[in-house]
């Protein structure tokens, strides 16, 4: 079983986006797609010889025929250990967990997140670091470097493994451990949170919970934690079995796509607690009866609340949110006297800061949040802070925001996307939005005044790194902000997301319904950048 060299020709589209390489799965069918991608990831870490990896995925279609060709990949290229999830299934947070906890170099990741998945659909491929957590932009940029010039790749001619039993194997120079993907995860949730407190408020059995797994990744982790460790009833989370196509269904958990939840928190006699998290497991979205959480609200009252979870318990560094994230955390950071740090959008920004230790908390907008626990944002470990919360404030969720916001003020959230629009004519929107920065402080749109605007850019304060051109801010004399960007996860045209936030601490006004609150930024929205007439829609897609 020597390492046989395969001639390949590259391709010139794989340069991973916000999260990975997207794409649909007839194109990673392509013979070599798959191949070169790993091979780019090969060389950049090179040498291979004598390291550990990590493998695994979120089970959606492809899932373990990729599981299978990185595996060959790997022993041809020397590493010496292998640990793959049982049947392929790792969520994105467990594998971070299992990179660090066994001091791998690195893990890959396959998952296209909260897109779709089957044999039209879609599939991902990421490469996560030491630290258990996405290469950072210097890395991407060299694997798509290595893409470009792709002439062959190494494997090695054997048969596929067996990857549903627990077990260890052993190929040419290579130990593969089919590792149980639940256990270590679930054994580090046991030991940050108050497992006891927990396990009291689901026995005292008029605490009524549901989580949805929505046929994704989390299901045997929500089972083994919520139903096994903490002793929610059986049935307590629905959907709880990883399917290749998610049953049809959008893994995406929000309002629109986790409909059978918010049925059942919204309905007569709604539940107390609903939860559901994405296709890989990183998101969340988090519902208090006929009542939802906001995700920046959610990392704002996390972190307000932070010393009252033993993991946190002494006190937190600082807290970093992406960009388009509301400024809800950034009154509760100040309130601490601790840091707060604005990044671009993209989980592999926390890295350097979580690493140097100068933040403990940090979320997005787009359902994301996560600790120094990892180095992903974490789903289920969202699910349990909460938990943790309601079962030592001992109230509900609804009280537990509106308490914070009657503290703090509320900052009134919304994303607007606009999704699969022709691509040339987003950019040229972007474009002309872009070309009018300089001009656009004084100018009045809708009615309201702007007060300043500009291209996001980053210096990333551990290694000065420098990132450009991550979305249009326009900061409003009513203490409004719209943010223009394209997506770097979509797999078809471009997906244009218009991010609008404003503050609000008049007591009186802070129940309004959100799209209404932010009604007249809508009309702002529309009036600077002409999305209508861009996109060809009167409305958006998604709206969260
Ligand atoms: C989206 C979200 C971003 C998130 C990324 C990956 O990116 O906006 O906040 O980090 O997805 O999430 P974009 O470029 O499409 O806006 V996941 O759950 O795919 O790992
Ligand atoms: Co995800």
């Amino acid at each position: 079983k020597k390492a046989k060299h395969v001639k390949t020709q590259a391709f010139t589209d794989q340069k991973p986006g916000t999260s990975g390489l997207r794409k649909k799965v007839k194109q990673f069918q392509q013979p070599g797609y798959l191949e070169n991608f790993v091979q780019a990831v090969f060389n950049t870490i090179a040498p291979c010889k004598g390291k550990k990896l990590v493998v695994g995925g979120d089970g959606r279609f492809y899932n373990r025929e990729a599981i299978q060709v990185i595996i060959r990949m790997a022993v041809a290229n020397g590493f010496s250990h292998i640990l793959v999830g049982q049947g392929g299934i790792l969520s994105t947070p467990a594998a971070s967990c299992v990179i660090r906890k066994n001091q791998a170099c690195g893990g890959i990741i396959l998952s296209a997140s909260h897109n779709p998945g089957g044999p039209d659909e879609d599939f991902g491929i990421k490469f996560n670091g030491e630290n258990g957590g996405p290469a950072p932009e210097k890395l991407t940029d060299a694997i798509f470097q290595q893409t470009l010039s792709m002439e062959q790749y190494l494997s090695i001619d054997a048969d596929d493994i067996e990857l549903d039993q627990l077990a260890t194997l052993q190929i040419e120079q290579c130990q593969i451990d089919i590792i149980d993907p639940v256990s270590d995860y679930a054994d580090l949730m046991e030991s940050m949170f108050d497992f006891s407190a927990m396990k009291s408020l689901l026995a005292k059995g008029d605490f009524r919970l549901c989580f949805d797994a929505m046929h994704a990744v989390n299901g045997p982790y929500a089972k083994e934690i919520l139903e096994k460790r903490l002793g929610a009833p059986a049935g307590a989370v629905i959907n709880g079995v990883p399917l290749t196509d998610f049953g049809g269904g959008h893994p995406d958990p929000n309002l629109v796509h986790a409909h059978e939840l918010v049925d059942l928190v919204y309905g007569e006699d709604g539940f107390d607690f609903g939860a559901a998290s994405d296709g890989d497991g990183d998101r969340n979205m988090v519902l208090g009866k006929a009542f939802y959480i906001n995700p920046c609200d959610s990392l704002a009252i996390l972190t307000a609340n932070a010393n009252l979870i033993p993991a946190y318990a002494k006190g937190i560094a600082g807290v970093a949110r992406s960009m388009p994230t509301s400024r809800a955390v950034d009154r509760v950071a100040e309130a601490l006297n601790i840091p707060c740090f604005e990044t671009p959008t993209g989980w592999k920004f926390f890295g350097n800061l979580l690493d140097a230790g100068k933040i403990t908390l940090c979320g997005e907008e787009s359902f994301g949040t996560g600790s120094d626990h990892i180095r992903e944002k974490d789903g289920l470990w969202a699910v349990l802070f909460w938990l943790n919360l309601i079962a030592v404030k001992k109230q509900p969720v609804s009280e537990i925001v509106r308490n914070h916001w009657m503290q703090y003020g509320r900052d009134y959230f919304t994303r607007h996307d606009y999704e699969a629009v022709d691509s040339a004519n987003a950019h040229e929107m972007i474009n002309q939005l872009k070309a009018k920065i300089a001009t656009l402080s004084g100018q009045e749109f809708a009615g309201v005044k702007v007060t300043s605007a500009d291209d996001f850019q980053y210096i990333d304060p551990v290694d000065n790194s420098k990132t450009t051109a991550q979305g249009v801010r326009i900061y409003l004399e009513n203490g409004g902000r719209i943010v223009f960007r394209l997506s770097g996860t979509g797999t078809q045209g471009a997906t244009l997301r218009v991010y609008l936030d404003c503050y609000q601490k008049d007591p009186a006004l802070l129940e309004q319904e959100t799209q209404q609150a932010l009604g007249e930024l809508i009309q702002v929205a529309e009036s600077v950048a002409g999305i209508k007439q861009f996109t060809g829609r009167t409305k958006p897609d998604v709206i969260t």
